[in-house]
């Protein structure tokens, strides 16, 4: 599995990246100055000051990761942070709160919106503070401790919250987890074997590592046969949903959640869709809506932070706004991946259909590990990732690269090609000569 340095332009002067890494496109990106806590908190202003050179600095290739934009940082740091308002708009457990109210609507109208579905049907949780929680709260709504979820394996690109041995979500639930196939695809014929052997009340489909696209409905009709709830953990792919460029998953779930930060232009948090017309809940003669806001709020959080609220709009409203984006995201993954394959990487499953792509370094002699702090040290962050069958998270075999952050730095198809061969200088050249 040797790479091959054939025909690829050497570049032995490794340690000089940052000079010709793209920089117009970087100096693109505006920043908060800390202009207040410099004359306050030297210290802090000093630390939040480098942190955000490091930022502008770096090729930031990590899949989950991203750049808020200005509007949404205005936001965040507003006085909107200031007050309580346990509960959802109109009933709410403190005075004051008319445009809180005003601005939560406009936040789940919005969300509703980027899906074109109605709130005739759906039902959209914005209050929940991050994905893991906006999971966890799913579950609570309709499991009890004990209960079956089956669920996408850690290393194959599932994620924690989907009922890990580490996470509480997989202390709590009995959770028994389907992989992929030899060309990593889903196994959907073993995702069934397990969902008729053992009777899930959940099923979950989403990943975090996963760069193919996922048959939604071919998991929700296996959800149907056995009469498990469908949860589709989005967050990775929202953005690329709601413009067109990944599978729809509304029409064939009872829940989706997803993240805000990676691919909606928005801060950390989450939304949480709940159908109104769930076969399964009428069955149970229960009120899927009014189940998982009570799981939020009060099972799970006090009071919503409404400057991330007022942010998730923001976020919401750029999204429509920003199609072509998601057009480009996928464009740069494609074409860095192709890159990356003709230089003779190992891409895990041969392609990608999304926003990102595994890259197996074993045969460079290296693990994932040890090529992400390779990268690091060059400015350019790609995190280690466990491929399907790894036993050590720590000493995984590949590197997860997405393309959501650079696409929003403004590079192109020319700058993966670019970003492909320094790639290879850092990982190949550097490292054999
Ligand atoms: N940590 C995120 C990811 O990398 O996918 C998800 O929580």
């Amino acid at each position: 599995m040797l790479i091959r340095a054939k025909t690829i332009p050497i570049n032995r002067d490794c340690f000089s990246l940052q000079n010709n890494l793209l920089i117009s496109a970087i100096l693109n990106y505006d920043c908060l100055m800390f202009k207040t806590l410099k004359k306050k908190d030297r210290i802090l202003s000093s630390l939040a000051e480098k942190e955000v050179k490091r930022q502008k600095n770096t090729i930031d290739l990590i899949a989950s990761e991203n750049i808020a934009p200005q509007g949404v940082l205005e936001l965040l740091g507003s006085e909107l942070t200031n007050k309580y308002s346990e509960g959802y708009p109109g009933k709410r457990y403190y005075p004051g709160n008319v445009y809180y109210d005003q601005i939560e609507e406009l936040a789940k109208k919005r969300a509703l919106k980027i899906f074109r579905l109605s709130s005739r049907n759906w039902h959209v949780n914005v209050q929940a503070y991050s994905g893991a929680v906006a999971n966890l709260a799913v579950y609570l709504s309709v499991l009890k401790p004990g209960e079956t979820i089956l669920s996408m394996n850690l290393t194959a690109g599932g994620h924690l919250s989907h009922g890990s041995k580490v996470s509480f979500t997989g202390k709590l639930f009995n959770v028994v987890h389907y992989g992929v196939d030899k060309n990593y695809d889903i196994d959907y014929g073993e995702l069934e074997k397990l969902a008729r052997k053992h009777k899930p009340k959940m099923i979950i489909s989403g990943a975090s590592a996963y760069p193919k696209k996922i048959n939604f409905e071919k998991i929700g009709k296996i959800a149907k046969k056995v009469s498990a709830y469908h949860l589709a953990d989005i967050s990775h792919y929202a953005g690329l949903v709601s413009a067109g460029y990944y599978p729809y998953p509304f029409k064939f779930s009872d829940f989706v959640m997803t993240t805000t930060h990676k691919s909606l232009f928005g801060p950390r948090a989450a939304l949480i869709y709940i159908s109104k017309n769930s076969s399964l809940a009428k069955k149970e003669k229960i009120d899927l809506p009014l189940l998982v806001d009570k799981a939020v709020f009060p099972g799970l959080q006090g009071g919503p932070h409404n400057n991330t609220i007022a942010a998730i709009a923001h976020g919401l409203w750029l999204t429509a706004k920003n199609k072509k984006y998601y057009r480009q995201v996928v464009r740069n993954a494609k074409v860095l991946c192709a890159e990356m394959k003709k230089m003779g990487f190992v891409v895990v499953g041969g392609k990608t259909e999304s926003h990102l792509f595994l890259v197996n370094v074993l045969g460079l002699g290296m693990n994932g590990f040890e090529a992400e702090k390779m990268l690091e040290k060059e400015g350019i962050l790609a995190n280690r990732n466990t491929v399907f069958g790894d036993i050590s998270p720590f000493k995984p075999s590949a590197i997860r690269i997405g393309t959501y952050a650079v696409t929003s730095k403004g590079m192109k198809e020319k700058d993966m090609k670019k970003l492909a061969k320094k790639i290879y200088n850092v990982l190949v050249v550097c490292r054999h000569g």
